[in-house]
């Protein structure tokens, strides 16, 4: 059976074997994908402009009428199980076979198979989809499927982990997969909207690198390649020991769409490339406020403690952290404080 992938807007009343539901991102469309190589058939694709919407199961009841959904097949991956646990319970209700996967938490509800891995945060959506139905992959699918799992944990920030779990796949396609993984997530930072469903059907029905490099993503990487540069030029970058400090141009309103796209995922590549140090950014954002983002080890205790110092909100994991402050935040007080 071939795949066929229909956006909710093109669906008109017909027959269908199911609904798709994913996070706008790598990591959704990536896990969906591996999905479908073992579900093929006739979808209507329900997805979000990265992030700007997280109850999207359901929008399946706003666009297909009942009878056609009912005793079908749902794939619902990296979507937040809490604020579509109604909607998945209607879902059941009507008989659907859902299979849910997510990185963040468990749906426990009944009739629903569910393949996530309690407290996963640390890993993502493609690769449980991947670890899940390996098995059943013919050879070629399965080295589909890997670049696809690649494309998800980069997409989430986890190249070093797609390194370390992949390590006999080729380093320059895994470079290329880890740098598009960076591009999908952060895209829309820089006002870019993909479209997923697009993608999803360019992810199943083509191999993933062609795929890539061959569509809107990839001149979509190239504009943030120019702004990367472009901003880099405008930032002042103080090296001490153990440490690289970057002093971002204060934000106009241009600047700052160019540095909410561009500066974590420099900061991420520069820890990619030399984890043992620290990395951090200093934004001065256009309401005043400081951001101040810290890449490598501790970052987050760090982040939590320096905070405390300018009396700031912090956040993030372990290896990625960071606050924001009213105060001002000067650079040469930033690197002592980092320095205690
Ligand atoms: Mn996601």
């Amino acid at each position: 059976m071939k795949t066929q992938i229909i956006s909710q807007k093109e669906y008109t009343n017909q027959n269908i074997d199911g609904t798709l539901v994913f996070d706008g991102d790598g990591d959704g469309a990536g896990a969906a994908a591996i999905w479908l190589m073992q579900n093929p058939g006739k979808y209507v694709s329900f997805t979000n402009q990265q992030k700007s919407q997280r109850d999207l199961v359901k929008n399946v009841f706003e666009t297909i009428p009942e009878e056609y959904i009912q005793n079908k097949r749902a794939g619902v991956f990296d979507i937040a199980a809490q604020q579509n646990r109604e909607a998945l319970e209607q879902l059941v209700n009507l008989g659907v076979n859902i299979d849910f996967i997510d990185h963040h938490s468990n749906i426990s509800i009944n009739g629903i198979s569910d393949f996530s891995q309690p407290d996963s945060r640390q890993i993502s959506t493609a690769i449980l989809a991947y670890e899940h139905y390996k098995k059943k992959l013919t050879d070629e699918e399965n080295e589909k499927a890997k670049d696809l799992a690649i494309l998800g944990l980069a997409n989430d920030g986890k190249s070093r982990a797609a390194k370390k779990i992949f390590e006999n796949v080729n380093q320059e396609k895994m470079a290329k997969l880890c740098y598009y993984g960076t591009v999908l997530n952060y895209a829309a930072n820089l006002g870019h909207t993909l479209d997923f469903t697009e993608i999803l059907k360019g992810l199943s029905s083509e191999n993933v690198l062609d795929y890539l490099e061959n569509s809107k993503v990839a001149e979509v990487a190239n504009e943030m390649e120019t702004s990367t540069a472009l901003l880099l030029s405008k930032t002042r970058r103080t090296s001490k020991k153990g440490l690289e400090v970057y002093t971002f141009p204060n934000q106009s309103s241009k600047d700052k769409i160019l540095a909410n796209g561009v500066y974590s995922p420099f900061l991420n590549s520069e820890m990619e490339k030399d984890p043992e140090n620290l990395h951090v950014g200093i934004i001065h954002m256009e309401d005043g406020k400081y951001k101040v983002a810290i890449r490598g080890p501790n970052a987050l205790s760090l982040a939590e403690k320096i905070s405390k110092h300018y009396n700031g909100d912090y956040g993030g994991r372990e290896t990625a952290a960071g606050f924001s402050t009213t105060q001002t935040v000067e650079t040469s007080e930033l690197i002592a404080k980092l320095g205690e």
